[in-house]
C-alpha cells in the first residue's frame, strides 16, 4: 500500500535553516480545569468552563457573611498538587475520587432544545457515567500533554526526540508503560503521535533512525491519541514559529469550531461539510509574496470514534457534499479540518509508519511463521487501536517488518501511510473529539488553548 521510500528522502520534507527561534504556539495556559501546569493553584475554586450551562453562582443557602478564606471543596477544581514539567503526575493523584473536569458543555438548540431538562435524557446521560469519566481523563491527559508539548517544542529537536517526549508524558500520566503484555490496552496512547510538516498533512510520525530536525519555517500537525479502556480522544493542533503563517492557522482553527458548532443530533453531514468550507475559504494567507486561497482539503475527513476503534462507520466531509447521513445520539465524533495553500487534496507518499489492526479482519490461515507471531504480538499488546513501527521496538520486536508488511498484504492489518499535498505547499489541522450526549453536546477535548 504505502511507498518504500528510503529514510533519506525523509529530509526532503523539511528544509534546512537556522534552528533558532522563539515557539509562538501558547507557551501559556491553564488546564482546563482552571488549574495552571507547574505551579500550586490559587486559593480560588472558580471552575473556569465559561460555555457551561451549569455556570456556579455562590452558596445562596448561607445568609451570614463568610470569612474570606473558605475551605476547598474536594474535586476537579482542587487538586493542590501540580503537574511536573515533563508531565509525570499521575491524572488520578491530581483528580481525587476520579473527578476529573467535563469538556466544554454546549445546549442543544432548535428543535433539541428540549432534551436538556427532558427527565427522559437526563436519566440517559446518566446510564453512561462510567465511559464518561474515561473520556474525560483521557481528555484532561491529552490537554496537560499537550500545553507541556506546546510551550517545550522548539526548531532543532529531532522529531523523533519531540514524539517520544508526548508519548512518554501521556503514558506517565495515565500510569500505564505499555511495556508488558496487555498494558497499552488498560490506557495509553490511542494512536501515535503524528507530526506531520508542511505540505505533509497527516500520518507522519518517526520510523526508527529518523534524524530528522524541526526547523524554524516548519508548519507541524501535533495530532495524538489519549485512551482510557478503549475510549480515544482524538484531537490535534498545528504549531508554526513564523508570524506569516498566522492567517493559515486562523482559517483552520475557525473551520474546525464552524464544525464543532454545527455538529449536532439530527445535523447532516454533507451541510456541515458546506459550512466548514465557506469559513475555510473566507481566509487568505501571504507567503513570500504571493496570496494563497485557503482551500480545505477535500479528501480528508472527521469521522465517528468507536470503543478501541479510532474510525467508525460515519465521516465528516470538511466540504460540501449532498451526504444526507445523520449524527445521532451517542456519537462520538472527532470533527477535524485541514486547510492547505496547494491543491487542496492529499495522495499517499513517503514510508508508512502508522498501522492497525482491522476490526473486521478476516480469518485468514497465515504461512509466514514471523507474520503469525508478530499478529499475536499486536493482537496482545494493541488490538484494534492503531500503533506505529517505534511501538513494535520498545517492546522488544525486531527483523518484523516482511511480517508487518505480510499482514497488511493478507488484509489482516491496515497500513496508514503520510498523505501529502503539493510538494512546496503549506498545511494546517485543528481537531476536537465531540460526544452527542442525550442532553447536550460535549467538545471533550476543548481547553484554553484551542
Ligand atoms: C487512522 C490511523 C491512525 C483515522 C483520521 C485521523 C489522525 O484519515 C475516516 C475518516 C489514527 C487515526 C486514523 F493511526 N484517520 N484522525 N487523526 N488521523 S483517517 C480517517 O484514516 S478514516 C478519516
Ligand atoms: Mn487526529
Ligand atoms: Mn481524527
Amino acid at each position: 500500500m504505502a511507498a518504500q521510500v528510503p529514510a533519506e528522502e525523509l529530509k526532503k520534507l523539511s528544509i534546512k535553516e537556522g534552528a533558532n527561534g522563539n515557539s509562538k504556539a501558547a507557551a501559556t495556559s491553564t488546564a482546563a480545569n482552571g488549574n495552571s501546569i507547574e505551579h500550586e493553584s490559587e486559593d480560588d475554586d472558580e471552575d473556569d468552563h465559561g460555555t457551561s450551562a451549569a455556570a456556579e453562582t455562590g452558596d445562596k443557602k448561607k445568609k451570614k457573611r463568610k470569612p474570606r478564606k473558605k475551605k476547598k471543596k474536594s474535586g476537579a477544581s482542587s487538586n493542590a498538587t501540580a503537574q511536573s514539567d515533563p508531565p509525570r503526575v499521575l491524572m488520578s493523584q491530581l483528580f481525587p475520587n476520579a473527578n476529573y473536569p467535563e469538556g466544554e458543555i454546549v445546549e442543544y438548540a432548535d428543535e433539541n432544545r428540549y432534551r436538556t431538562t427532558s427527565e427522559e435524557k437526563r436519566h440517559l446521560d446518566n446510564l453512561n457515567n462510567d465511559f464518561l469519566t474515561d473520556y474525560h481523563h483521557a481528555a484532561e491527559v491529552h490537554r496537560q500533554v499537550r500545553q507541556w508539548a506546546q510551550k517545550t517544542i522548539k526548531p532543532g529537536q529531532t522529531l523523533t526526540d519531540i514524539a517520544e517526549g508526548i508519548e512518554n508524558s501521556v503514558r506517565a500520566l495515565v500510569g500505564h508503560d505499555g511495556l508488558t503484555e496487555g498494558d497499552a490496552l488498560i490506557a495509553g496512547m490511542g494512536f501515535p503521535t503524528g507530526l506531520s510538516l508542511n505540505h505533509c498533512a497527516a500520518h507522519y510520525t518517526p520510523n526508527a533512525g529518523n534524524k530528522m530536525v524541526l526547523q524554524q519555517n516548519d508548519v507541524m500537525k501535533v495530532d495524538f491519541g489519549v485512551h482510557v479502556n478503549g475510549r480515544i480522544i482524538d484531537s490535534a493542533f498545528t504549531m508554526t514559529f513564523e508570524d506569516k503563517y498566522d492567517p493559515l492557522l486562523a482559517a483552520v482553527r475557525a473551520a474546525t469550531n464552524a464544525g464543532v458548532k454545527e455538529a449536532g443530533i439530527d445535523a447532516r453531514l454533507g451541510e456541515i461539510g458546506g459550512v466548514i468550507q465557506e469559513v475555510m475559504e473566507s481566509y487568505e494567507v501571504e507567503l513570500g509574496g504571493t496570496t494563497y486561497p485557503v482551500k480545505p482539503i477535500r479528501n480528508l475527513n472527521g469521522h465517528t470514534i468507536k470503543p478501541f476503534s479510532i474510525h467508525g462507520d460515519k465521516s465528516v466531509p470538511i466540504v460540501k457534499t449532498n451526504d444526507q447521513t445523520k449524527m445521532e445520539e451517542g456519537d462520538v465524533f472527532a470533527i477535524e479540518t485541514f486547510g492547505s495553500t496547494g491543491n487542496g487534496y492529499v495522495r499517499d507518499d513517503m514510508e508508512t509508519s502508522h498501522y492497525a489492526k482491522k476490526s473486521d479482519a478476516p480469518n485468514v490461515p497465515l504461512r509466514l511463521s514471523s507474520a503469525k507471531s508478530l499478529f499475536s504480538v499486536i493482537n496482545k499488546n494493541f488490538g484494534t487501536l492503531p500503533f506505529c513501527r517505534r511501538y513494535l521496538d520498545r517492546i522488544g520486536q525486531d527483523k518484523y517488518l516482511l511480517g508487518l508488511n505480510n499482514l497488511v498484504s493478507s488484509g489482516l492489518v491496515e497500513g496508514y501511510p503520510p498523505l501529502v499535498d503539493k510538494k512546496g505547499s503549506y498545511t494546517a489541522q485543528f481537531e476536537h473529539t465531540i460526544l452527542l450526549r442525550p442532553t447536550v453536546k460535549e467538545v471533550i477535548s476543548r481547553g484554553d488553548d484551542y
